[in-house]
């Protein structure tokens, strides 16, 4: 039905990540070195305070990363809570295909990064998020802004011409978060699934009230029951609305997702949720649906 390939990719940004993306399979011909290099380039966008080191640090001042990467036959990797590092995407790619873990964080990722050559860099903030941390810090309330400034998550999923399928999550996770808090990006199921035999989805926003649906698996399984890309993103979104109902109107979510067949879907909690569609041939951003 749809295009093949296909890269999936959320947010403004997700246009020239998946164009990264796209080039990069023309490269190498692999979808899992397209979603890295897609993620990668976001993870250097300066621009962006949601993702990377330049991200907005936590309410102790210091950025920290999360990031997974998936590939249709269950491999996996993840990173969590890591600082100084550059590309948490491709460290997450080292524990997939390196160690025999899945998930490594903090101190212990940051030392893996050491052992593989990544370069550590210096624990400064960037001008713009040392500016907004400085406003936070006068009144230090936590409160994520929907859309705003929390909600900036690469997550991208992408199908190469034989139908394998791979996808990538990276973020500096919520703004003024705690120290030591983990979001949905890191953990597989909830910002990121991917299965060949079905599909692929990822997960941006609030990362709780995703983890707590285990919102991109969840969105995979209904696939797999027959549900379209779409039906699924929107069954998940219900679901996560039931699990979080009382401030729900603080909490935005979005979810994105495509079948085998390249057919595609995307919904969110509130409306402003978009994502980047990119093919050999075209790449653009789409508004998504939403509940309210
Ligand atoms: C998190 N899901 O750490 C991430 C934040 C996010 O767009 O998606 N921002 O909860």
């Amino acid at each position: 039905i749809g295009e093949k390939p296909l890269i999936l990719s959320t947010w403004n940004h997700g246009l020239p990540a998946n164009a990264a993306a796209i080039a990069k399979l023309k490269e190498t011909g692999s979808i899992l070195d397209a979603v890295e290099a897609g993620v990668k380039d976001t993870e250097l966008d300066l621009s962006n305070l949601s993702v990377g080191l330049q991200g907005l640090p936590d309410r102790e001042g210091i950025t920290t990363l999360d990031a997974s990467i998936m590939t249709g036959d269950g491999a996996c990797g993840s990173v969590a809570f890591v600082r100084q590092v550059k590309h948490p995407i491709s460290l997450a790619r080292v524990v997939m295909e390196k160690t025999p873990h899945v998930m490594i964080v903090g101190e212990g990722a940051r030392q893996l990064a050491i052992a593989e050559g990544f370069p550590i860099e210096p624990e400064v903030l960037s001008p713009k998020a040392k500016e907004a941390y400085e406003k936070w810090k006068i009144e230090s309330k936590y409160k994520p802004v929907i859309n705003i400034e929390n909600h900036d998550t690469i997550g991208m999923i992408g199908m190469d011409e034989a139908g394998n399928l791979a996808g990538s999550c990276t973020t500096s996770g919520l703004a003024y978060k705690m120290h030591g808090r983990v979001g949905d990006s890191p953990v597989i199921g909830a910002g990121l699934f991917v299965d060949n035999e079905v599909g692929a989805a990822t997960a941006t926003g609030l990362g709780e009230s995703i983890i707590r649906i285990c919102g991109s698996f969840l969105i995979v399984e209904l696939m797999r029951q027959g549900r379209t890309p779409q039906e699924a993103c929107e069954e998940a979104v219900k679901r996560l609305i039931a699990k979080n109902s009382k401030n729900i109107k603080d909490i935005q979510a979005g979810f994105l997702a495509m079948n085998k067949e390249g057919e595609i879907g995307a919904f969110a909690v509130h409306p402003g949720f978009n994502f980047a569609k990119g093919t050999m041939q075209s790449n653009q951003m789409i508004d998504s649906k939403s509940h309210f």
